[in-house]
């Protein structure tokens, strides 16, 4: 059964490119070029960030119809997710360096069924990019797990973790996507972003990403990825009482949002 659709998806996907190579005349040259692309993209260990860049954001519109488009937006996980981030305890802090870089975030919301009421216990896994736009266990220059982490909502379906707001991010341009992108006149950017999933007893999991109003790139994500549901806004407080209840020495900035899943 799972063999005739892989027959029936590949002979298809055979199809579109023959017609492919028919339709632009492709020469031998070019063809090879290709070929040579797609090593150095294997090489440089750059097929999940191509890939992703180039074609994740249609398997997610796809995925969200699937499932009804029901619940928060879903979108693309990107290349950089790893499993096993620390689980935290409360108050939750994400893991940071004692000099960790960037303005502090105060990310809070809710967790909620689609068919109404709060979710507790719903497991929320967070990574981001740091405030230079670097990912642990990507870039060697982090510790391991540096703004990665697992924690759950209360028994009221709530959530607050201290991390830090993460930067606009260029996505590798020293190797072969971000030269495919430049020589597309494309820029390497995508909006600064949060990643998480969500899962709950009962309920479709969710992966998606939340970005901030302003932004410059939200309209031109290297990735194609924004939504307009998960285009949030990022509020200063600067309130000394706000700052003394939370034990924070600095100005920080809250981050509101509630998410909800579809029942299974
Ligand atoms: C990222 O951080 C990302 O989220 C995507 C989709 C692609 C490249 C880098
Ligand atoms: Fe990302």
């Amino acid at each position: 059964m799972e063999n005739e659709r892989l027959v029936k998806i590949f002979e298809d996907l055979e199809d579109l490119l023959q017609e492919w190579i028919r339709r632009h005349g492709i020469t031998s040259q070019e063809y090879w070029a290709g070929v040579r692309f797609l090593e150095r993209t294997a090489a440089a260990d750059e097929i999940p960030l191509l890939t992703n860049v180039f074609l994740e954001h249609v398997v997610d519109e796809v995925g969200y119809r699937q499932r009804g488009e029901e619940g928060t937006p879903t979108c693309i996980e990107g290349p950089y997710y790893i499993e096993g981030a620390p689980e935290l305890e409360r108050p939750y802090v994400m893991p940071m360096r004692d000099d960790e870089p960037g303005d502090l975030l105060v990310f809070q919301g809710r967790v909620d069924s689609s068919g109404g009421g709060p979710i507790a216990g719903a497991l929320i896994d967070l990574w981001q990019a740091d405030a230079e736009g670097v990912y642990s266990n990507v870039d060697p220059r982090p510790p391991e797990f540096n703004l990665r982490g697992r924690f759950r909502s209360d028994e009221e379906g709530r959530f607050e973790v201290l991390t830090i707001v993460p930067a606009a991010y260029t996505i590798p341009h020293e190797g072969p996507t971000g030269e495919l992108l430049t020589l597309l006149g494309r820029h390497p950017w995508r909006p600064a972003h949060l990643h998480v999933k969500l899962t709950a007893d009962g309920h479709l999991p969710l992966t998606t990403q939340l970005y901030f109003e302003g932004d410059e790139y939200l309209e031109s994500d290297a990735a194609s990825a924004v939504k307009p549901g998960l285009v949030t806004e990022l509020v200063r407080c600067d309130d000394e009482g706000a700052m003394r209840e939370r034990g924070l020495e600095q100005p920080f900035f809250t981050l509101a949002y509630d998410f909800e899943l579809p029942k299974e």
